[in-house]
């Protein structure tokens, strides 16, 4: 993997902030974008403008069949079936919400039913369910952390057990705090082995993992574009065919319907019975470009370099004594720290991230939409965060660990 080579494809990386190169570490809120995707946007609104599945003129065609190639795109991406099971959104939360809604409007989960979620959850795979359990009855379970930070796998197996009818387990592929990454399949086989739905939420795993939705045999699996180089605005979620055959779509209205009589309504075949309205057709492409780009990458080099980059920066904190840095050592490239005072106490993570931007080094800061891991886990009121992409560098991190040992050190 030629990392300079990479790098020159992305612009922005070029910024100076506050009179310094950048230094882009916040990719798990999102990625930076390869030029190769703003030209897929840029080409699609000034070339062939269009809207999809509607018309037969030229442009309406050229629209569609760039649409749909993305969806080609993203399922070859994950080694779906075909696009019948990948459906576009907006983003991961939109495509939780909408396996959610789909089930509970379909009775598949229902008063009296069980959801077991992870104390590791994003607010996305977790706020849902809060709101089936407060106004429906449903239960919602939570399984625990090991004290290292992944997950308590006897936990699970013992919750499983002990859950009256049991109907879903939602779990993340990987925390976008701690880094862990879950063992999904053995997870999925287990849910399985009771009886439940599995569904995985990939907003950590598909941008930085070769992921492969039948290895893993999950029935869902939710992403974020945003993640991983495409445009904002547009996620997906895999669903397993005969899943989405039978279930409720959450969104009705135009593009997903087949006939509509005033008796009766018949629905699009899939993947459009649940992509109702105008899509975000520029962004649905810009998607397909940006998948097509971590191919040419190649999957397992991302997450090796990533790996590695993680690993280089445990490495280098553990010689600053005043950083206490959470999860496990294998993970992903994301690591939350916090800046110890001399009392005891963390410094704000805000401050330390102000004075890494005075840096040029952007990182993320507060709860990271995951408050019942900060607060029931963690125990801390927030965590900063460095998250790294295959365009980092182990240079990188030896400025950002310096800046760290200069203000430490000044303490
Ligand atoms: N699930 C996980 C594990 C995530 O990390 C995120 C976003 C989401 C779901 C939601 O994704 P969205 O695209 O719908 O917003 N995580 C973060 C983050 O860590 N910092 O900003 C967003």
């Amino acid at each position: 993997m030629d990392i300079q080579r990479i790098r020159e494809d992305f612009p922005q990386l070029e910024r100076k902030i506050n009179g310094e190169r950048l230094i882009y570490f916040d990719n798990a809120a999102t990625s930076l974008r390869p030029k190769s995707v703003v030209d897929a946007v840029s080409e699609f609104y000034l070339n062939y403008n269009a809207n999809i599945h509607r018309a037969i003129h030229t442009l309406s065609r050229e629209a569609t069949e760039a649409y749909e190639r993305a969806h080609k795109d993203v399922a070859k991406f994950i080694n779906a079936e075909s696009m019948e099971e990948i459906i576009f959104t907006r983003n991961t939360t939109e495509s939780i919400n909408l396996v959610v809604f789909s089930l509970f409007l379909s009775e598949k989960v229902k008063s009296g039913d069980t959801v077991v979620i992870s104390l590791m959850e994003h607010h996305s795979n977790m706020v849902p369910w809060q709101f089936l359990r407060d106004k429906y009855g449903v239960n919602l379970k939570f399984v625990n952390l090991n004290s290292d930070g992944t997950l308590d796998m006897n936990h699970l197996e013992d919750v499983l057990k002990k859950s009256k009818n049991l109907k879903v387990v939602s779990i993340t592929h990987a925390s976008n705090v701690l880094g862990a990454v879950n063992d999904v399949k053995t997870i999925g086989k287990l849910a399985h082995r009771y009886g439940a739905i599995f569904i995985v939420d990939g907003a950590q795993s598909a941008p930085h993992l070769k992921v492969d939705v039948k290895d893993i045999d999950c029935d869902f699996y939710a992403f974020s574009g945003h993640k991983m180089l495409g445009p904002t605005g547009i996620g997906a979620l895999y669903g397993k065919k005969a899943l989405l055959e039978e279930l409720e779509p959450f969104l009705r209205g135009g593009d997903m319907i087949w006939e509509v009589k005033i008796e009766k309504v018949t629905f699009n075949k899939l993947p459009w019975k649940y992509e109702a309205g105008t899509s975000n057709i520029a962004g649905g492409i810009g998607f397909g470009a940006a998948v097509r780009y971590l191919e040419s990458v190649g999957m397992e080099n991302v997450e090796k370099h990533e790996r590695d980059l993680a690993s280089y920066a445990l490495q280098k904190l553990k010689e600053l004594d005043f950083v206490r840095v959470y999860g496990p050592e294998e993970r992903i490239g994301v690591v939350a720290f916090n800046v110890m005072q001399k009392n005891g106490n963390p410094f704000s993570p805000e401050f330390v991230a102000q004075v890494l931007d005075r840096h040029g080094i952007a990182i993320r800061t507060g709860c990271h939409c995951a408050q019942p891991l900060h607060n029931n886990f963690l125990k801390v009121r927030g965590t900063a965060r460095a998250s790294f992409y295959l365009y980092n560098t182990k240079e990188e991190i030896d400025i950002f660990v310096d800046v760290l040992r200069d203000f430490g050190n000044a303490l």
